[in-house]
């Protein structure tokens, strides 16, 4: 029976191999005890009485997404920023749940790195038993900054340190990178750490399977309506090939079977989001699923643009999503190029 390499066993040997530091190493520790947390409060479903909306009877508790919170959105976002106070390696926090970056309390010591979440992505599966998950990213503050303010975390994706999601499904999985490949570590929930199961995902290069809400199909863009249309015409169409869909409506849980087996993942934008910029965010969702989706050979754009290399300009800026298998992702974009009215 080869032995388990925990997840501080892997930590512990990257940052030996010189691809991580201990502060970063520690950072990365902390999210996944919190992500233990939040599975444990997830996982008691009805019997937890977190369930529905957060807020008083009859006013829902909204974010600034102008989305209703879930109990379960404000308890794991507040797992996330409790842990992740105390613990001297950060300069700052940013949340979904949150309108504005949040500094870290002056009595505790401050570090070099900066912390995204969504807590709780797909929370609206919550209620319904589906999977859903927390979506991290990790930037390094810029130099000589030890209270981060919101301008500090607009950074492209290129230089996250690291990322990764935990999704609490049938088994509870952190999937992570810190730049060198994407690997899968499965909660061992008798001895209550995570256990390397995948070192080294890798998304194939072709798919038949994609993801996306069709029930938006006729708001979508030109090149979105010309894609998606000859998906549907199967073999009999240009694309030469049937294809499958899937639509869990998490990203977590979306992402986590593409990164498991292929497949493209589509939020694009449409008429009734275009003035957002799109419906997913970029900070955290987008980017992290982007990096780790990167590392694992497949690749990531707005179908315009890659996606890691996009500027940011707000904290909670929403970006269209393309993101799977290379090839999908690669064709998705030429329709983009071949059938774009804003070019
Ligand atoms: P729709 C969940 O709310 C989320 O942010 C992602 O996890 C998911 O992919 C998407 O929105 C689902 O959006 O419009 O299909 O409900």
């Amino acid at each position: 029976m080869p032995q388990s390499i925990s997840l501080t066993r892997y930590l512990i040997e990257e940052q030996r191999a010189g691809r991580i530091n201990a502060d970063a190493r520690l950072l990365i520790e902390v999210v996944a005890r919190a992500c233990k947390t939040i599975s444990i409060a997830v996982g008691k479903g009805a019997l937890g009485g977190v369930l529905g909306d957060a807020g008083t009877a009859g006013e829902a508790s909204m974010n600034i997404q102008g989305e209703a919170q879930k109990k379960l959105d404000v308890l794991s976002n507040e797992i996330l920023l409790e842990a992740n106070a105390w613990g001297g390696h950060l300069a700052g926090l940013a949340s979904e749940e949150m309108d504005t970056s949040q500094p870290i309390p002056d009595v505790y010591p401050r570090g070099n790195y900066l912390l995204l979440f969504d807590p709780l992505d797909g929370s609206s599966n919550i209620d319904v038993n589906i999977s859903v998950g927390t979506i991290f990213s990790v930037l390094r503050c810029p130099e000589g900054v030890t209270q981060a303010q919101d301008e500090h975390f607009l950074q492209p994706g290129t230089a996250q340190v690291a990322a990764g999601y935990c999704t609490y499904g049938p088994s509870t999985m952190l999937v992570l990178t810190i730049g060198n490949g994407t690997h899968a570590f499965t909660l061992d929930r008798e001895v209550g750490s995570f256990v390397l199961t995948t070192r080294g995902m890798r998304i194939p290069d072709e798919t038949k399977e994609f993801a996306v809400n069709m029930s938006n199909q006729r708001f979508w863009e030109a090149p979105m309506q010309h894609y998606v249309g000859d998906l549907l015409s199967g073999k009999e169409g240009p694309r030469g090939k049937d294809f499958n869909m899937r639509w869990v409506a998490s990203m977590v849980a979306d992402v986590h079977r593409i990164l498991t087996r292929g497949g493209i993942f589509s939020y694009p934008l449409d008429s009734k989001c275009a003035a957002k910029g799109g419906k997913l965010r970029l900070m955290y969702e987008a980017n992290p699923m982007s990096l780790l989706v990167e590392q694992a050979g497949g690749a990531a754009s707005t179908g315009r643009q890659r996606m890691l290399e996009v500027q940011p300009t707000g904290l909670h800026q929403r970006v269209p999503v393309f993101l799977g298998s290379k090839s999908e992702v690669e064709a998705a974009v030429r329709y983009h190029r071949e059938h774009d009215e804003t070019s």
